[in-house]
């Protein structure tokens, strides 16, 4: 029996300016892993019109973030970078997996009850049926890997669920079909159409907390704009937020244990880490005992060296409209390609007639 292709899949909402979580988070590792896999980077279209329906400037936004995609250094060429809304079956599967997924799942969900707030009735069905849609996103591919941010953790989660639910809901057919594809899950030896998706996760920087407060992850939406660090702000910017950026008083401790209970002094220490490429221990030894008045401007010339060649990439890419579209065109007559071929075996599966 054939096993799954190792495929990474992974995409990001254009729903604002992209910032150092978004960057360390996601896209510098969808970068490192061009290496050693065969990788799908998608500009989440569809799932940004969830929470808000009417943006003036969507189309912008997803050449934004393609741009900083581009910029970052994934390969277009060897790999594949496209929009969402170009390939119809991630919607089409998407409405296979809300017949999948229960209620129950979806109200579970931290980010729904986090975006719906107190007024759940009032939020949208799409807000509610968004893991649905991310699980289709990644099962189309039937993609093995997804780097991602801790806070996607859960809905990763879920999208093993309705992959595996919907492996023993239509076991028989699968296996009559001839589907079966093996994996393994732990110990284990299982049979499915759809792999169960391992989250890759790891790292010293899979929450990048708010600047303005430690208990707060760094979000797009965030209305402070001295939270976060943008990927497209200028070296004066980025010096004079993490010069703002909420710290206490207490020089940084000489062991890792003394940032419990600091959590801003932690997020700048992780920060650095995840910059520099060192483990926080190291970061702890090199600066332990020093105030934030000398570790804060080392911190902003770290993140200007790294960041600033990004941001004038991308202002350049950004120039050319053409080329980006072009890159997103051909990217999603690719996934396309793939996204049918799953969805001709969905349809027999479910014994959707269509042929
Ligand atoms: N603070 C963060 N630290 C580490 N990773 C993060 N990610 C987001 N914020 C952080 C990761 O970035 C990828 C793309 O995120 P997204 O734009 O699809 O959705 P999001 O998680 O909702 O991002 P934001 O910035 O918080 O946007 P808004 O404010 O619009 O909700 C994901 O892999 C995510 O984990």
């Amino acid at each position: 029996m054939s096993a799954f292709k190792p495929l990474v899949f992974s995409g990001v909402q254009p729903t604002g300016n992209l910032h150092l979580g978004n960057y360390l988070g996601a896209i510098r590792k969808f970068v490192a892993l061009q290496d050693s896999y065969d990788c799908i980077y998608c500009v989440v279209d569809m799932h940004s019109i969830t929470a808000q329906l009417v943006h003036a400037d969507l189309a912008e936004q997803t050449r934004s973030i393609t741009a900083a995609y581009l910029a970052a250094g994934i390969d277009p060429k060897k790999h594949i970078v496209f929009n969402q809304s170009r390939v119809p079956q991630h919607a089409e599967l998407a409405w296979i997996f809300n017949c999948v997924a229960r209620i129950g799942w979806m109200n579970r969900m931290t980010q729904f009850k986090d975006k719906a707030g107190k007024d759940r009735e009032n939020a949208s069905l799409g807000l509610l049926a968004y893991p649905s849609l991310m699980a289709a996103d990644i099962l189309v591919y039937r993609a093995t890997h997804v780097p991602v941010g801790d806070d996607q953790k859960q809905h990763l989660e879920l999208t093993r669920d309705i992959a595996q639910k919907f492996n023993n809901d239509f076991s028989d057919r699968i296996a009559e079909l001839g589907l079966e594809v093996e994996m393994e899950v732990g110990e284990e030896k299982v049979n499915g159409f759809f792999p169960l998706t391992e989250p890759l996760i790891e790292g010293p920087a899979t929450r990048v907390m708010s600047l303005r407060d430690g208990s707060k992850k760094m979000s797009k939406s965030d209305p402070s704009d001295l939270s976060r660090i943008n990927l497209t702000d200028d070296a004066d910017a980025i010096s004079k937020k993490i010069r703002k950026a909420k710290t206490d008083p207490a020089p940084l401790p000489s062991e890792l244990e003394g940032l419990e209970g600091r959590p801003e002094a932690e997020n700048l220490v992780g920060i650095y880490a995840a910059l520099s490429d060192k483990t926080r221990q190291e970061v702890i030894s090199e600066f332990g005992g020093q105030q934030f008045s000398v570790f804060k401007p080392a911190l902003a010339d770290l993140a200007v060296e790294k960041l600033a060649p990004i941001a004038s990439e991308m202002r350049r890419i950004l120039d050319d409209k053409a080329f980006i579209d072009g890159v997103l065109r051909d990217g999603g007559e690719r996934a396309g390609a793939l996204a049918q071929k799953t969805m001709k075996s969905v349809h027999e599966i479910v014994g959707l007639l269509n042929d």
